[in-house]
Protein backbone atom coordinates (compact mmCIF):
# COMPACT_ATOMS: atom_id res chain seq x y z
CA UNK A 1 0.00 0.00 0.00
CA UNK A 2 2.80 2.19 -0.39
CA UNK A 3 1.37 4.29 -3.00
CA UNK A 4 -0.86 5.72 -0.45
CA UNK A 5 2.00 7.87 1.00
CA UNK A 6 3.53 8.96 -2.18
CA UNK A 7 0.40 10.34 -4.02
CA UNK A 8 -0.80 13.44 -3.49
CA UNK A 9 -3.40 13.25 -0.90
CA UNK A 10 -6.98 15.05 -1.58
CA UNK A 11 -8.53 17.45 0.55
CA UNK A 12 -11.89 16.40 1.73
CA UNK A 13 -14.76 17.33 3.77
CA UNK A 14 -17.02 14.59 5.71
CA UNK A 15 -20.99 15.49 5.80
CA UNK A 16 -22.81 13.52 8.50
CA UNK A 17 -26.74 13.38 8.57
CA UNK A 18 -28.07 13.06 12.48
CA UNK A 19 -31.30 12.67 13.45
CA UNK A 20 -32.05 14.94 16.88
CA UNK A 21 -30.72 13.66 19.79
CA UNK A 22 -28.28 11.53 18.38
CA UNK A 23 -25.40 13.69 17.24
CA UNK A 24 -23.29 11.48 19.26
CA UNK A 25 -23.80 8.61 16.86
CA UNK A 26 -23.17 10.55 13.77
CA UNK A 27 -19.82 11.80 15.45
CA UNK A 28 -18.46 8.26 15.68
CA UNK A 29 -19.66 7.40 12.57
CA UNK A 30 -17.55 10.43 11.13
CA UNK A 31 -14.73 9.06 12.66
CA UNK A 32 -14.51 6.19 11.13
CA UNK A 33 -15.33 7.43 8.20
CA UNK A 34 -12.40 9.66 8.48
CA UNK A 35 -10.10 6.51 8.80
CA UNK A 36 -11.88 4.77 5.46
CA UNK A 37 -11.03 8.52 3.55
CA UNK A 38 -7.38 8.09 5.23
CA UNK A 39 -6.90 4.70 4.00
CA UNK A 40 -8.43 6.04 0.43
CA UNK A 41 -5.55 8.92 0.52
CA UNK A 42 -7.51 11.65 1.41
CA UNK A 43 -6.93 14.37 4.20
CA UNK A 44 -9.82 15.33 6.16
CA UNK A 45 -9.95 19.14 6.38
CA UNK A 46 -13.19 19.07 7.98
CA UNK A 47 -16.00 16.97 9.70
CA UNK A 48 -19.84 18.52 9.66
CA UNK A 49 -23.00 17.20 10.97
CA UNK A 50 -26.29 18.49 10.04
CA UNK A 51 -29.48 17.39 12.85
CA UNK A 52 -32.11 16.89 10.32
CA UNK A 53 -35.30 14.06 11.15
CA UNK A 54 -35.98 14.14 7.23
CA UNK A 55 -33.95 13.45 4.44
CA UNK A 56 -33.87 15.75 1.21
CA UNK A 57 -34.72 13.87 -1.78
CA UNK A 58 -32.56 16.39 -3.88
CA UNK A 59 -29.61 16.90 -1.39
CA UNK A 60 -29.91 14.58 1.35
CA UNK A 61 -28.56 17.46 3.59
CA UNK A 62 -31.46 20.49 3.82
CA UNK A 63 -31.01 23.06 0.93
CA UNK A 64 -29.34 25.91 2.94
CA UNK A 65 -26.84 23.47 4.56
CA UNK A 66 -26.11 22.24 1.22
CA UNK A 67 -25.99 26.27 -0.35
CA UNK A 68 -23.24 26.66 2.99
CA UNK A 69 -21.28 23.29 2.22
CA UNK A 70 -21.05 24.91 -1.42
CA UNK A 71 -19.55 27.92 -0.15
CA UNK A 72 -17.33 26.63 2.91
CA UNK A 73 -15.19 24.01 0.56
CA UNK A 74 -14.64 26.98 -1.65
CA UNK A 75 -12.85 28.67 1.45
CA UNK A 76 -11.31 25.31 2.27
CA UNK A 77 -9.86 24.43 -1.07
CA UNK A 78 -11.25 21.27 -0.57
CA UNK A 79 -11.22 19.10 -3.76
CA UNK A 80 -14.08 15.92 -2.76
CA UNK A 81 -16.94 15.73 -0.34
CA UNK A 82 -17.77 12.07 1.19
CA UNK A 83 -20.89 11.48 2.92
CA UNK A 84 -21.19 8.57 5.74
CA UNK A 85 -24.90 7.34 3.99
CA UNK A 86 -25.62 6.16 0.47
CA UNK A 87 -26.88 9.05 -1.97
CA UNK A 88 -29.46 8.11 -4.40
CA UNK A 89 -27.37 9.20 -7.62
CA UNK A 90 -29.84 12.25 -8.33
CA UNK A 91 -28.88 13.90 -4.84
CA UNK A 92 -24.93 12.78 -6.12
CA UNK A 93 -25.51 14.78 -9.27
CA UNK A 94 -27.40 17.90 -7.63
CA UNK A 95 -24.33 18.12 -4.86
CA UNK A 96 -22.18 18.30 -7.62
CA UNK A 97 -23.25 20.46 -9.81
CA UNK A 98 -24.11 23.04 -6.39
CA UNK A 99 -20.45 22.10 -5.36
CA UNK A 100 -18.76 21.84 -8.41
CA UNK A 101 -16.85 19.39 -6.31
CA UNK A 102 -16.78 15.46 -6.96
CA UNK A 103 -19.00 13.76 -4.29
CA UNK A 104 -18.68 10.08 -2.80
CA UNK A 105 -20.91 8.46 -0.43
CA UNK A 106 -19.67 5.60 2.02
CA UNK A 107 -19.90 3.08 -0.64
CA UNK A 108 -18.54 4.53 -3.18
CA UNK A 109 -15.70 5.46 -0.41
CA UNK A 110 -15.05 1.41 0.25
CA UNK A 111 -15.59 0.11 -3.37
CA UNK A 112 -12.02 2.75 -3.86
CA UNK A 113 -10.54 1.41 -1.20
CA UNK A 114 -11.27 -2.06 -2.23
CA UNK A 115 -9.53 -1.64 -5.53
CA UNK A 116 -7.01 -0.77 -4.42
CA UNK A 117 -6.75 -3.55 -1.78
CA UNK A 118 -7.06 -6.15 -4.32
CA UNK A 119 -4.45 -8.28 -5.31
CA UNK A 120 -5.88 -11.41 -6.35
CA UNK A 121 -7.31 -11.88 -9.67
CA UNK A 122 -10.65 -13.22 -7.72
CA UNK A 123 -10.79 -9.85 -5.79
CA UNK A 124 -10.04 -7.68 -8.41
CA UNK A 125 -13.12 -9.07 -10.58
CA UNK A 126 -15.10 -9.24 -7.87
CA UNK A 127 -14.59 -5.51 -7.08
CA UNK A 128 -14.65 -4.63 -10.75
CA UNK A 129 -18.15 -6.33 -10.82
CA UNK A 130 -19.25 -4.72 -7.59
CA UNK A 131 -18.30 -1.24 -9.15
CA UNK A 132 -19.89 -1.91 -12.21
CA UNK A 133 -23.21 -2.58 -10.08
CA UNK A 134 -22.33 0.77 -8.30
CA UNK A 135 -21.81 2.40 -11.18
CA UNK A 136 -24.71 1.66 -13.55
CA UNK A 137 -27.39 3.95 -11.75
CA UNK A 138 -24.97 6.59 -11.23
CA UNK A 139 -23.98 7.04 -15.32
CA UNK A 140 -24.49 10.17 -16.59
CA UNK A 141 -23.03 12.24 -18.68
CA UNK A 142 -22.52 14.40 -15.95
CA UNK A 143 -20.79 12.06 -13.78
CA UNK A 144 -18.60 10.85 -16.76
CA UNK A 145 -17.58 14.74 -17.24
CA UNK A 146 -16.50 15.03 -14.01
CA UNK A 147 -14.24 12.38 -13.33
CA UNK A 148 -12.72 12.57 -16.09
CA UNK A 149 -11.81 16.25 -15.21
CA UNK A 150 -11.20 15.42 -11.15
CA UNK A 151 -10.02 11.87 -11.48
CA UNK A 152 -8.85 10.53 -7.84
CA UNK A 153 -10.60 8.77 -5.41
CA UNK A 154 -13.74 6.94 -6.59
CA UNK A 155 -13.13 6.99 -9.78
CA UNK A 156 -10.50 4.46 -10.35
CA UNK A 157 -10.98 1.21 -11.26
CA UNK A 158 -12.94 0.11 -14.34
CA UNK A 159 -11.19 2.98 -15.59
CA UNK A 160 -12.64 5.94 -17.29
CA UNK A 161 -12.95 4.47 -21.27
CA UNK A 162 -15.85 2.23 -19.36
CA UNK A 163 -17.29 5.47 -17.75
CA UNK A 164 -17.94 6.65 -21.27
CA UNK A 165 -19.43 3.27 -22.41
CA UNK A 166 -23.35 3.04 -22.51
CA UNK A 167 -25.18 0.74 -20.21
CA UNK A 168 -25.51 -2.06 -22.27
CA UNK A 169 -22.13 -2.39 -22.76
CA UNK A 170 -21.50 -2.28 -18.76
CA UNK A 171 -23.98 -5.07 -18.29
CA UNK A 172 -22.41 -6.95 -20.86
CA UNK A 173 -19.04 -6.68 -18.83
CA UNK A 174 -21.10 -7.39 -15.90
CA UNK A 175 -22.12 -10.64 -17.49
CA UNK A 176 -18.51 -11.61 -18.59
CA UNK A 177 -17.28 -10.90 -15.21
CA UNK A 178 -20.34 -12.79 -13.42
CA UNK A 179 -19.07 -16.16 -15.47
CA UNK A 180 -15.04 -15.36 -14.69
CA UNK A 181 -15.78 -15.47 -11.01
CA UNK A 182 -17.76 -19.03 -11.77
CA UNK A 183 -14.82 -20.27 -13.37
CA UNK A 184 -12.36 -18.98 -10.21
CA UNK A 185 -14.79 -20.30 -7.76
CA UNK A 186 -14.45 -23.73 -9.65
CA UNK A 187 -10.96 -24.01 -9.74
CA UNK A 188 -11.15 -22.83 -6.10
CA UNK A 189 -13.20 -25.80 -5.38
CA UNK A 190 -11.07 -28.34 -6.70
CA UNK A 191 -8.60 -26.44 -5.18
CA UNK A 192 -10.30 -27.26 -1.54
CA UNK A 193 -10.71 -30.84 -2.26
CA UNK A 194 -7.47 -31.25 -0.51
CA UNK A 195 -7.79 -29.71 2.22
CA UNK A 196 -11.51 -31.53 3.22
CA UNK A 197 -10.52 -33.58 5.84
CA UNK A 198 -8.81 -30.97 8.01
CA UNK A 199 -10.82 -29.11 10.87
CA UNK A 200 -11.22 -25.48 9.51
CA UNK A 201 -11.55 -22.12 11.47
CA UNK A 202 -12.27 -18.63 9.67
CA UNK A 203 -11.12 -15.50 11.65
CA UNK A 204 -14.13 -13.36 11.16
CA UNK A 205 -14.29 -9.57 12.62
CA UNK A 206 -14.68 -6.08 12.50
CA UNK A 207 -12.18 -4.44 10.12
CA UNK A 208 -9.12 -3.61 12.04
CA UNK A 209 -9.52 -5.91 14.91
CA UNK A 210 -6.41 -8.08 14.39
CA UNK A 211 -7.27 -10.91 12.53
CA UNK A 212 -4.56 -10.95 9.84
CA UNK A 213 -2.28 -10.71 12.78
CA UNK A 214 -3.54 -13.36 14.52
CA UNK A 215 -2.79 -15.51 11.87
CA UNK A 216 0.39 -14.30 11.35
CA UNK A 217 1.92 -15.31 15.15
CA UNK A 218 -0.46 -18.47 15.82
CA UNK A 219 1.31 -19.99 11.96
CA UNK A 220 4.22 -18.05 11.85
CA UNK A 221 2.95 -16.58 8.50
CA UNK A 222 3.93 -13.41 7.08
CA UNK A 223 0.00 -12.01 5.76
CA UNK A 224 0.24 -8.25 5.37
CA UNK A 225 -1.13 -6.46 8.51
CA UNK A 226 -1.20 -2.27 8.55
CA UNK A 227 -3.20 -0.11 10.98
CA UNK A 228 -5.57 1.20 8.13
CA UNK A 229 -8.91 -0.24 7.52
CA UNK A 230 -9.56 -3.19 4.78
CA UNK A 231 -5.83 -4.57 5.28
CA UNK A 232 -7.11 -7.76 3.94
CA UNK A 233 -9.46 -8.44 1.13
CA UNK A 234 -8.62 -12.15 0.38
CA UNK A 235 -9.07 -15.40 2.09
CA UNK A 236 -5.86 -16.41 3.02
CA UNK A 237 -4.95 -20.11 4.60
CA UNK A 238 -2.29 -21.45 6.75
CA UNK A 239 -1.99 -24.91 8.34
CA UNK A 240 -1.51 -24.69 12.08
CA UNK A 241 -0.24 -27.35 13.58
CA UNK A 242 -0.77 -28.35 17.28
CA UNK A 243 0.21 -31.42 19.37
CA UNK A 244 2.02 -32.40 16.34
CA UNK A 245 -0.88 -34.42 15.52
CA UNK A 246 -3.90 -32.23 14.88
CA UNK A 247 -4.29 -30.08 11.55
CA UNK A 248 -5.87 -26.71 11.46
CA UNK A 249 -6.24 -24.76 8.69
CA UNK A 250 -6.95 -21.27 9.39
CA UNK A 251 -9.01 -18.86 7.56
CA UNK A 252 -7.99 -15.10 7.24
CA UNK A 253 -11.13 -12.87 5.70
CA UNK A 254 -11.95 -9.71 4.43
CA UNK A 255 -13.33 -7.55 8.03
CA UNK A 256 -16.68 -6.03 8.20
CA UNK A 257 -17.49 -2.47 8.94
CA UNK A 258 -20.81 -0.63 9.71
CA UNK A 259 -23.18 0.18 7.47
CA UNK A 260 -21.10 -1.86 4.80
CA UNK A 261 -23.60 -2.04 1.44
CA UNK A 262 -25.24 -5.32 0.87
CA UNK A 263 -24.50 -5.51 -2.85
CA UNK A 264 -21.03 -5.11 -1.62
CA UNK A 265 -20.87 -7.93 1.10
CA UNK A 266 -23.01 -10.09 -2.41
CA UNK A 267 -20.13 -9.03 -4.16
CA UNK A 268 -17.52 -10.77 -1.84
CA UNK A 269 -19.35 -14.41 -1.78
CA UNK A 270 -16.90 -15.89 -3.29
CA UNK A 271 -14.16 -14.76 -0.86
CA UNK A 272 -16.32 -15.64 1.98
CA UNK A 273 -16.66 -19.07 0.62
CA UNK A 274 -13.73 -20.22 2.65
CA UNK A 275 -15.57 -18.96 6.15
CA UNK A 276 -18.80 -20.63 4.34
CA UNK A 277 -17.36 -23.38 4.62
CA UNK A 278 -15.12 -23.39 7.75
CA UNK A 279 -15.97 -25.69 10.50
CA UNK A 280 -16.17 -23.11 13.50
CA UNK A 281 -15.04 -19.22 13.66
CA UNK A 282 -13.25 -17.12 15.45
CA UNK A 283 -14.57 -13.91 15.96
CA UNK A 284 -12.04 -11.59 16.70
CA UNK A 285 -13.04 -8.11 18.58
CA UNK A 286 -10.31 -5.78 19.65
CA UNK A 287 -11.24 -5.34 22.76
CA UNK A 288 -9.98 -1.58 23.51
CA UNK A 289 -12.30 -0.35 20.94
CA UNK A 290 -14.90 1.97 22.73
CA UNK A 291 -17.58 0.76 20.72
CA UNK A 292 -16.71 -3.08 20.98
CA UNK A 293 -20.06 -4.18 21.81
CA UNK A 294 -21.31 -2.70 18.20
CA UNK A 295 -18.61 -4.21 16.26
CA UNK A 296 -19.34 -7.83 18.05
CA UNK A 297 -23.57 -7.07 16.67
CA UNK A 298 -22.31 -5.79 12.88
CA UNK A 299 -20.08 -8.54 12.51
CA UNK A 300 -23.31 -11.57 13.52
CA UNK A 301 -25.63 -8.91 11.56
CA UNK A 302 -23.38 -9.26 8.42
CA UNK A 303 -22.67 -12.99 9.21
CA UNK A 304 -26.66 -13.21 9.52
CA UNK A 305 -27.11 -11.93 5.99
CA UNK A 306 -24.87 -13.97 4.41
CA UNK A 307 -26.79 -16.98 6.27
CA UNK A 308 -23.54 -18.30 7.67
CA UNK A 309 -24.04 -17.32 11.42
CA UNK A 310 -24.65 -21.12 12.70
CA UNK A 311 -21.62 -21.88 13.63
CA UNK A 312 -19.61 -23.09 16.48
CA UNK A 313 -17.71 -19.89 17.89
CA UNK A 314 -15.02 -18.51 19.91
CA UNK A 315 -15.11 -14.91 20.79
CA UNK A 316 -11.10 -13.48 20.39
CA UNK A 317 -11.19 -10.39 22.53
CA UNK A 318 -8.02 -9.16 21.15
CA UNK A 319 -5.22 -6.54 22.00
CA UNK A 320 -5.33 -6.70 25.98
CA UNK A 321 -1.79 -5.43 25.92
CA UNK A 322 -3.20 -2.12 25.63
CA UNK A 323 -6.31 -2.27 28.01
CA UNK A 324 -6.50 -0.16 30.07
CA UNK A 325 -9.88 -0.56 31.59
CA UNK A 326 -9.98 -4.27 32.86
CA UNK A 327 -13.28 -4.06 34.58
CA UNK A 328 -14.51 -4.55 31.19
CA UNK A 329 -13.01 -8.39 30.99
CA UNK A 330 -15.93 -9.79 33.81
CA UNK A 331 -18.42 -8.30 31.34
CA UNK A 332 -17.62 -10.03 28.37
CA UNK A 333 -16.81 -13.06 30.21
CA UNK A 334 -20.44 -13.03 31.20
CA UNK A 335 -21.92 -12.05 28.15
CA UNK A 336 -20.01 -13.96 25.55
CA UNK A 337 -19.34 -17.85 25.32
CA UNK A 338 -16.63 -19.60 25.09
CA UNK A 339 -13.88 -16.42 25.13
CA UNK A 340 -10.78 -15.89 25.50
CA UNK A 341 -8.29 -12.57 25.99
CA UNK A 342 -5.00 -12.64 23.78
CA UNK A 343 -2.47 -10.55 22.22
CA UNK A 344 -1.78 -11.31 18.75
CA UNK A 345 1.17 -8.96 18.83
CA UNK A 346 2.68 -10.20 22.06
CA UNK A 347 1.28 -13.49 22.07
CA UNK A 348 -0.56 -13.72 25.10
CA UNK A 349 -2.41 -16.55 26.09
CA UNK A 350 -2.75 -18.19 22.63
CA UNK A 351 -2.29 -21.90 24.39
CA UNK A 352 -5.90 -20.75 25.87
CA UNK A 353 -7.71 -19.92 22.36
CA UNK A 354 -5.99 -23.04 20.98
CA UNK A 355 -6.81 -25.25 23.54
CA UNK A 356 -10.69 -23.75 23.00
CA UNK A 357 -10.11 -24.57 19.11
CA UNK A 358 -9.50 -28.30 20.01
CA UNK A 359 -12.43 -28.49 22.68
CA UNK A 360 -14.81 -27.10 19.52
CA UNK A 361 -13.07 -29.57 17.73
CA UNK A 362 -13.61 -32.87 19.75
CA UNK A 363 -17.00 -31.35 19.95
CA UNK A 364 -18.36 -30.84 16.62
CA UNK A 365 -20.09 -33.29 14.15
CA UNK A 366 -19.52 -34.18 10.74
CA UNK A 367 -22.31 -35.86 8.33
CA UNK A 368 -20.21 -38.59 6.26
CA UNK A 369 -22.11 -40.34 3.16
CA UNK A 370 -20.07 -43.47 2.98
CA UNK A 371 -20.90 -45.68 0.19
CA UNK A 372 -19.22 -49.62 0.09
CA UNK A 373 -19.24 -53.38 -0.47
CA UNK A 374 -22.18 -54.57 1.82
CA UNK A 375 -20.80 -58.27 2.57
CA UNK A 376 -18.45 -56.35 5.06
CA UNK A 377 -20.60 -56.78 8.08
CA UNK A 378 -17.79 -56.59 10.10
CA UNK A 379 -17.02 -52.39 9.04
CA UNK A 380 -20.39 -52.08 9.06
CA UNK A 381 -20.61 -53.42 12.80
CA UNK A 382 -17.73 -50.95 13.66
CA UNK A 383 -19.33 -47.76 12.04
CA UNK A 384 -22.17 -48.32 13.83
CA UNK A 385 -19.92 -48.38 17.09
CA UNK A 386 -18.17 -45.43 16.21
CA UNK A 387 -20.79 -42.69 14.90
CA UNK A 388 -24.57 -42.09 14.45
CA UNK A 389 -25.89 -44.31 11.81
CA UNK A 390 -28.94 -42.40 10.19
CA UNK A 391 -29.52 -44.22 7.09
CA UNK A 392 -28.72 -47.59 5.31
CA UNK A 393 -29.92 -48.38 1.93
CA UNK A 394 -28.99 -51.72 0.14
CA UNK A 395 -28.76 -51.99 -3.39
CA UNK A 396 -27.58 -54.63 -5.01
CA UNK A 397 -23.97 -55.72 -3.22
CA UNK A 398 -23.20 -52.56 -1.78
CA UNK A 399 -25.10 -50.34 0.92
CA UNK A 400 -25.28 -46.88 1.29
CA UNK A 401 -24.58 -45.28 5.00
CA UNK A 402 -25.54 -42.18 6.18
CA UNK A 403 -24.14 -41.18 9.39
CA UNK A 404 -22.96 -38.60 11.95
CA UNK A 405 -19.68 -39.12 13.76
CA UNK A 406 -17.44 -36.53 16.22
CA UNK A 407 -15.09 -34.73 14.55
CA UNK A 408 -12.06 -36.82 16.34
CA UNK A 409 -13.53 -40.25 14.50
CA UNK A 410 -13.48 -38.57 11.28
CA UNK A 411 -9.95 -39.20 10.68
CA UNK A 412 -10.07 -42.71 12.39
CA UNK A 413 -13.20 -43.91 9.67
CA UNK A 414 -11.16 -42.98 7.04
CA UNK A 415 -8.01 -44.88 7.74
CA UNK A 416 -10.11 -48.22 8.55
CA UNK A 417 -11.97 -47.81 5.35
CA UNK A 418 -8.75 -47.04 3.45
CA UNK A 419 -6.49 -50.22 5.14
CA UNK A 420 -9.41 -52.77 5.06
CA UNK A 421 -11.04 -51.63 1.47
CA UNK A 422 -8.69 -49.93 -0.43
CA UNK A 423 -9.98 -48.03 -3.82
CA UNK A 424 -13.41 -50.25 -3.06
CA UNK A 425 -15.26 -47.14 -1.10
CA UNK A 426 -16.85 -43.74 -1.57
CA UNK A 427 -17.35 -41.33 1.03
CA UNK A 428 -18.55 -37.13 0.92
CA UNK A 429 -18.75 -34.83 3.61
CA UNK A 430 -22.20 -33.36 4.02
CA UNK A 431 -20.39 -30.87 6.40
CA UNK A 432 -18.20 -29.84 3.90
CA UNK A 433 -20.86 -29.52 1.29
CA UNK A 434 -20.14 -31.12 -2.18
CA UNK A 435 -16.51 -32.01 -2.38
CA UNK A 436 -15.31 -35.56 -2.38
CA UNK A 437 -12.88 -37.30 -0.13
CA UNK A 438 -11.79 -40.80 0.00
CA UNK A 439 -10.27 -42.49 -3.57
CA UNK A 440 -13.39 -43.53 -4.67
CA UNK A 441 -13.86 -45.32 -8.15
CA UNK A 442 -10.85 -44.00 -9.64
CA UNK A 443 -12.80 -40.64 -10.09
CA UNK A 444 -10.20 -38.10 -8.28
N1 LIG B 1 -1.57 -3.48 20.63
C1 LIG B 1 -1.96 -4.44 19.80
N2 LIG B 1 -2.15 -4.18 18.49
C2 LIG B 1 -2.56 -5.20 17.69
C3 LIG B 1 -2.79 -6.50 18.18
N3 LIG B 1 -3.19 -7.28 17.15
C4 LIG B 1 -3.22 -6.48 16.06
N4 LIG B 1 -2.83 -5.23 16.37
C5 LIG B 1 -2.70 -4.09 15.44
O1 LIG B 1 -3.97 -3.78 14.89
C6 LIG B 1 -3.83 -3.32 13.54
C7 LIG B 1 -4.73 -4.14 12.62
O2 LIG B 1 -4.24 -5.45 12.54
P1 LIG B 1 -4.65 -6.44 11.36
O3 LIG B 1 -4.13 -7.77 11.75
O4 LIG B 1 -4.28 -5.88 10.04
O5 LIG B 1 -6.23 -6.41 11.51
P2 LIG B 1 -7.33 -7.16 10.60
O6 LIG B 1 -8.43 -7.58 11.53
O7 LIG B 1 -6.69 -8.22 9.80
O8 LIG B 1 -7.84 -5.96 9.71
P3 LIG B 1 -8.53 -6.00 8.23
O9 LIG B 1 -7.75 -6.92 7.36
O10 LIG B 1 -8.44 -4.59 7.83
O11 LIG B 1 -9.93 -6.43 8.44
C8 LIG B 1 -2.35 -3.43 13.21
O12 LIG B 1 -1.75 -2.17 13.37
C9 LIG B 1 -1.84 -4.43 14.24
O13 LIG B 1 -0.48 -4.25 14.53
C10 LIG B 1 -2.56 -6.75 19.57
O14 LIG B 1 -2.69 -7.85 20.11
N5 LIG B 1 -2.16 -5.68 20.32
MG1 LIG C 1 -6.56 -8.45 7.82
Amino acid sequence: MHELNTQDRERAVLVGVARSGERWLAEDHLEELALLADTAGADVIEKTIQEKNRIDPAYFVGKGKANDLAERVTELQANLLIFDDDLSPAQVRNLEKLTGLKVLDRSGLILDIFARRAKTKEARTQVELAQLNYLLPRLTRQWTHLSRQVGGIGTRGPGETQLEVDRRLIRKRIGLLTKALDRIKSQRHVRRQGRQDSFKVALVGYTNAGKSTLLNTLTQSDVFVEDRLFATLDATIRRLKVDNQKDILVIDTVGFIRKLPHNLVASFMSTLEEARLADAFLHVVDVTHPHLFEHISVVKDVLNDLDILDKPTVFVFNKIDKLKQKAIVDRLKQEFSPAVFVSAVRGFFLQDLIAEILKLMTHSVKELVITMPARHSEIIARLHSLSDVKESVYEEDRVRLVLTTPNENVELIKRLLEKKLPGEFEWTSANGGEARIGKAKNDE
